[in-house]
């Protein structure tokens, strides 16, 4: 089928959904919403068999949805209307949800169900949600309804007596230090959490919430700013404390950064409160990194908020490392977090800092110090598990593991084509080649669209693809690593990757490969082509494009039709 998809935004689900049905063979263009004349346009250009609006914030206009079969996923359940439905439902505490696959009509969210799922709510930010169990329903629900239409059928369809629920503005998201306990605020924050953030006062200016975690042991005044960690800060609430990771300025296009890059005005007197990712603690607060030792295996789970690694996170990271390094075991795993595994380094503090130029550079040497660590780790097992997605340098520092794991559902971006055109880095020039080839490789990185981790296993690019649910992964990956580090299998392994490592680089020093890649990166960071500072500046700030690029849609790349 030739599938048209519209959207606000090529974000995850739509990714996903892509990776999906091309796989299965359809072939799919996409046309973000930039204005409903182009929109058009873009339909008459490409004649799709089938229109899907995967993530789109305004009307799909009548000329397309009269004359092909137009769907909209809505992530609420049948009869679930309007532009917040997972905001409304973290904020009125829904015990279970869904996700609707529905028939584009005039009225927004208004036409008949073709399908639908639903899931047990779980008490988490609203973007973990819709990447975790919006995204899996969603999959499903356009799989199902595929199958009817490709067999040119229509289901049992749902029609729902619908309820409207408007936009969730900033008076039901607004914090209210003197009114809201720690619970309240802490779901405000999550049902707000990626876009638009929570509304708040501290030191009488208000700043958008990001990322709360709630604090059993600190305490202090509503409001009142207690301690600061890793650069979240802990706040006092009626009955307890929460810390919050990230704020924004409430100004149009400020940037969402570490909560202590945002106020440090407001800081002078209050202390770092650290916890060591190794000690062993048994309440609630917020950690950004964790070591866990079980069964001889090395567990570090990196916290990092949208995966994004800012050149003091990878100096955190690299101490827990080494230190992982000097303990007894068999085997360190990285972990990333469920959301994503990494996606590189951090464009949005780069981008706030006084020269962006200076502090890529900064940001990318400090990735490769990790990298360069992890690759130099010959006595002991890396693996890297993607419970989450990863793009960019994010999956290239997984590269740099022995064994690569991801969940079913994952999505690569095996590239560093969609921030500037950058050359990458993170010794990607040793460890992509040695993995696939280097014809492969290359077709990989002029490849700048997502690919599933199903793919990803097929191309030779990852190790192993199993488990649902997070969980489900990270227990398939202990019982085989517990399994596989008591066997002689393990000692051959080990012996065959110190040797290899040792001849590879008797043929090509590892900081040969390094300096090449950065030679690279200095000309885009320093060099006369601005795109990378142009993509940033409009990557973080999250402005709507002006155009549709080529290379998501096929029907403005064909001036010809068959
Ligand atoms: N630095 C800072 N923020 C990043 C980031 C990075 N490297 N990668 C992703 N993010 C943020 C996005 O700004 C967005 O923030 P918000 O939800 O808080 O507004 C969030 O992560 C999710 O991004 P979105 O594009 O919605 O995610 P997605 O899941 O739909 O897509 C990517 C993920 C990785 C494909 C996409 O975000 C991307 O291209 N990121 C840039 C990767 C990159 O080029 N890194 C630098 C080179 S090493
Ligand atoms: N039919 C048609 N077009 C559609 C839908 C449809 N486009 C996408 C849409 N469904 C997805 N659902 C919604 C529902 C409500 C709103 C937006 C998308 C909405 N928007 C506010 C407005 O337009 O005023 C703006 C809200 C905001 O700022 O985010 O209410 O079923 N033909």
């Amino acid at each position: 089928m030739r599938i048209l998809f519209l959207c606000h935004r090529f974000n995850s689900l739509t990714q996903r959904l892509y990776c999906e049905l091309t796989e299965r063979g359809h072939e799919v263009s996409i046309e973000l919403d930039v204005h409903p004349e182009l929109t058009v346009e873009a339909f008459n250009l490409y004649k799709p068999d089938l229109v899907i609006a995967p993530f789109l914030k305004r009307k799909i206009p009548r000329e397309v949805w009269q004359k092909v079969k137009t769907f909209v996923i809505h992530p609420g359940p049948p009869g679930d209307r309007g532009p917040s439905a997972l905001d409304w439902a973290i904020l009125e505490k829904a015990k279970e949800w869904g996700v609707s696959f529905l028939e584009a009509v005039e009225e927004y969210d208004a036409g008949p169900v073709w399908s639908y799922r639903t899931f047990p709510m779980r008490k988490a930010r609203k973007s973990s949600i819709y990447r975790m169990e919006a995204t899996e329903s969603a999959v499903d629900c356009v799989l199902e309804a595929l199958d009817y239409m490709l067999e040119d059928r229509e289901p049992k369809k749902i029609y729902p007596k619908g309820s409207w629920k408007p936009y969730m503005d900033q008076s039901y998201r607004r914090v209210d230090w003197f009114k809201d306990g720690t619970e309240e605020v802490i779901r405000k924050v999550y049902a707000s959490d990626s876009q638009p953030g929570a509304l708040a006062c501290l030191g009488g200016e208000e700043y958008y919430l990001y990322n709360p975690h709630k604090e059993d042991m600190l305490r202090g005044k509503p409001g009142e700013i207690l301690a600061i960690r890793d650069e979240a800060v802990c706040i006092g609430t009626i009955d307890g404390a929460v810390w919050i990771t990230h704020m924004r300025k409430r100004e149009k296009n400020s940037i969402k950064l570490p909560a202590q890059r945002v106020i440090p005005h407001l800081l002078d007197k209050v202390k770092e409160e650290p916890i060591k990712p190794w000690e062993k603690i048994d309440f609630n607060t917020y950690r950004e990194i964790i070591y866990e030792e079980v069964a001889g295996i090395g567990y570090i789970t990196f916290n990092f908020y949208n995966g994004a690694m800012s050149t003091q996170q990878c100096e955190r990271l690299l101490e827990v490392f080494r230190y992982a390094k000097e303990r007894p075991t068999k085997a360190i795993v990285l972990l990333g977090q469920e959301d994503f595994f990494s996606n590189g380094m951090n464009l949005n503090t780069i981008e706030a800092s006084e020269s962006p130029a200076d502090e890529s550079w900064r940001n990318i040497n400090a990735m490769d110090d990790l990298c360069e660590e992890i690759l130099k780790t010959l006595d002991k097992l890396t693996v890297a598990c993607l419970q989450g997605n990863a793009g960019a340098g994010g999956v290239f520092l997984a590269l740099t593991c022995d064994l690569v794991f991801a969940r079913e559902g994952v999505v690569l971006n095996p590239h560093y084509k969609n921030i500037g055109n950058l050359y990458g880095s993170e010794f990607w020039t040793y460890t992509l080649p040695k993995r696939v080839g280097w014809e492969k490789a290359k077709e990989i990185m002029q490849n700048r669209m997502p690919i599933s981790s199903k793919k990803a296993y097929e191309i030779g690019l990852i190790d192993f693809v199993f488990g649902r649910t997070p969980k489900e992964f990270r227990e398939k990956v202990s019982g085989f690593l517990e399994n596989f580090i008591n066997t002689s299998d393990y000692d051959v392994f080990l012996k065959r990757k110190r040797e290899g490592r040792i001849r590879d680089w008797r043929e090509k020093p590892l900081f040969e490969y390094r300096n090449e890649e950065l030679e690279r990166m200095k000309l885009n960071f320093f060099g006369f082509d601005p795109s990378y500072h142009i993509a940033r500046y409009y990557f973080v700030r999250r402005i709507p494009p002006f155009r549709t690029p080529p290379y998501l849609a096929i029907h403005r790349r064909l001036k010809i039709k068959p």
